[in-house]
């Protein structure tokens, strides 16, 4: 029911043959199934495999340059190949041009799973501009911290915490 058949061969003198099976879509179950009769009429056992056909999970990739002067904005796209027959959806958060970009100009097709977008960047916080003002280190502090790689919180964040914490 799952499957599609191909290659057929039967050899009538033996009664014994060959095909393929073709499973377009998991997770799913087919049941493989041969049953015959023999010259005077007589029906044979019905002999089958239940075969369990797994979903594979999609590969994306993504398109589009990996430097910019701050202020610009890039294009970005992506498509996706999955073996399935199946559509897609976007995970929460995604797509996203990081601590450091905004996105815009998001197109999403669910059928294919490929989609583009545009991202705007700017430069990074300077230091003493954090160190200024204590209600910027505040708001900074909260999404900065879970967000940021260590690298990140190195160059971006590492502003006033020593002073805080003592
Ligand atoms: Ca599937
Ligand atoms: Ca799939």
């Amino acid at each position: 029911m799952n499957g599609t058949i191909s290659n057929e061969a039967f050899d009538s003198a033996s009664g014994a043959g060959s095909f393929d099976c073709t499973f377009p879509d998991g997770d799913a179950t087919s049941d493989v199934a041969i049953q015959l009769e023999d010259s005077d009429g007589a029906d044979s056992n019905l002999a089958s495999k239940t075969v369990s056909i797994a979903n594979v999970a999609p590969t994306v990739t993504l398109v589009g340059p990996t430097a910019a002067n701050e202020g610009e904005t890039k294009s970005y796209s992506y498509t996706v190949v999955d073996p399935g027959v199946d559509t897609f959806r976007l995970l929460t958060g995604y797509p996203t041009c990081g601590l450091n970009g905004t996105i815009s100009n998001e197109v999403f097709d669910s059928a294919s799973g490929a989609g583009s977008f545009d991202c705007t960047f700017r430069m990074a916080t300077p230091h003493r501009m954090l160190r200024s003002s204590s209600k910027t280190r505040t708001e900074r502090q909260q999404p900065g911290q879970q967000d940021c790689d260590h690298r990140q919180c190195r160059s971006d964040g590492n502003t006033g915490w020593p002073d805080r914490r003592q």
